[in-house]
């Protein structure tokens, strides 16, 4: 076998990656006959591939490179760490001076009584860990029928047999045997697809109300926990209307429902706050963190815990934990990372230059006439692609036909622009410049117009 490096040829890495690496959430014999992209290096918010194309990373990494590329600050936190203490274990009666800083750094941060971290390895651990934690803890309080929790449909927590029965991903849950018992779903507050002729604001209202039509349906002394996004990111950003969230709050202080506000994508800094629970105004008791933690640098994710659970929890040994739990290099380049965000003030940078100059720019691109809608939060949007503008029309080919034929040439232009079905979603590095926004509203809207003219041509714009 050849020393597998950058310098090989991109068809040998293609051919040799067909051969041994079984991708995520991919149709594994398609991509290899098409032929994976191969990246080999990044820097800022710019990636290269193996035939030296610059692409603009419209979705820093996967939702996480919040920092952006190439930080030394970062690889210099792990190499110190990996060489003072690479590993030990947080589960008998031991710690480290990484996970107390960086559980410390967080109560720091968090909003309310969020004080106590468990840590994990991802987001998917995480909330796996919140499912037993919420159980455990009404177990504790002597009410163990309280087990139930409550999700959203087209919510994604994971995909974990727990985290993926959280989602409400019907794709996923056609396979391997999801959802687990003791998880039910509500409708997702998304207006532009399911409002009908409902205003945004009712419609919202409606849908928080379901979470109450399903508690009294269970009787509340059934239900742990309740659990979404802020904004759906994986589900197409979706940000929910301004009602939406105050009523969900009401509804789990009236019943006492344990609120659980999954903050993979939107935590530290891609709504302008450090969580999209700020921005949302949603108190809740724990809160799901990964991604953006550590920029993705290091693989870390954990549950911030209120107080009560923390006390209740802690009377009896939760038997739960995971080998990489506070993991010490993770944990070390977290600090830094976090570090990095306070002393360049990047929450200043996403909410008083970024977005400002983003939002103008993003707002427009509904006038193009494929574009229904706009969203856009901090630096986390999304546009609606539709045949039919007046009606927010879906398209008569299969959902996702036309944002796939997007999102290509969105990278044949040297952009990374995600769609979800048939929306198109960006969440670049928080540090993106106006100049780098300027060079990706350039490649979007050409992508746009390159996509309008393709779906003409092959007889797509037509709408269902
Ligand atoms: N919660 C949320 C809100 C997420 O977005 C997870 C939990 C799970 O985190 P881990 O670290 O276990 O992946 C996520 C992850 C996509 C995509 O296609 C999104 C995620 C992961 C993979 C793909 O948008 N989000």
């Amino acid at each position: 076998m050849p020393t597998i490096t950058n310098h090989l040829p991109t068809a040998e890495l293609q051919a040799l990656d067909a051969a041994h690496h079984f991708h995520p959430f991919t149709a594994n014999n398609a991509l290899a006959t098409k032929g994976v992209r191969v990246i080999t290096r990044a820097d800022g918010v710019y990636l290269t591939d193996s035939e030296g194309h610059r692409i603009l990373d419209g979705m820093a990494g996967l939702w996480c490179v919040n920092i952006g590329y190439g930080r030394k600050e970062l690889s210099d936190a792990a190499a110190r760490q990996m060489q003072e203490l690479p590993f030990y274990n947080t589960f008998f009666q031991t710690t480290h001076a990484p996970a107390i800083a960086l559980a410390a750094k967080l109560a720091e941060l968090a909003p309310g009584d969020l004080n106590h971290v468990f840590f994990a390895g991802s987001g998917s651990e995480a909330n796996d860990t919140n499912i037993r934690l919420v159980r455990h803890y009404w177990a504790t309080k002597g009410m163990p029928e309280r087990d139930v929790i409550i999700a959203r449909r087209n919510g994604y927590h994971g995909s974990t047999v727990g985290a993926g029965s959280l989602g409400g991903m019907a794709a996923m849950h056609a396979q391997g045997g999801m959802p687990i018992p003791g998880i039910v779903h509500i409708e997702e507050p998304n207006w532009y697809a399911k409002g009908g002729d409902e205003t945004p604001e009712a419609f919202g209202l409606s849908c928080a109300r379901q979470l109450e039509e399903k508690i009294v349906e269970l009787g509340a002394g059934r239900v742990a926990a309740f659990i979404g996004e802020p904004i759906q990111g994986a589900g197409g950003v979706i940000v929910p209307p301004s009602t939406y969230w105050p009523e969900i709050q009401r509804i789990c202080d009236k019943y006492g429902v344990l609120l659980i506000a999954d903050e993979v994508i939107c935590g530290f800094g891609r709504t302008g706050n450090w969580f999209g629970s700020e921005t949302f105004g949603i108190r809740p008791h724990i809160m799901t963190i990964a991604k953006g933690l550590s920029s993705g640098y290091a693989p870390i994710g954990g549950s911030i815990i209120c107080d009560e659970i923390a006390e209740v929890v802690g009377r009896t040994e939760f038997n739960h934990g995971y080998t990489y739990s506070g993991h010490p290099v993770a944990a070390a380049v977290a600090l830094e990372n976090l570090r990095l965000m306070e002393d360049e003030n990047i929450l200043d940078h996403v909410r008083n230059v970024a977005h400002p100059y983003l939002a103008e720019r993003w707002a427009k691109l509904a006038e193009h006439p494929l574009v229904g809608e706009t969203k856009l939060v901090g630096l986390i949007g999304s546009i609606a692609l539709t045949p039919d503008k007046e009606r927010r029309g879906k398209f008569a080919s299969d959902e996702g036909t036309v944002g796939y034929i997007c999102r290509e040439k969105c990278f044949a232009n040297n952009l990374v622009m995600r769609h979800v079905g048939d929306r198109m979603v960006i969440a670049p590095p928080l540090v993106i410049t106006p100049e780098e926004i300027d060079v990706m509203i350039e490649r979007a809207t050409l992508s746009l117009d390159q996509t309008y003219e393709a779906i003409r041509s092959e007889g797509l714009l037509k709408a269902a």
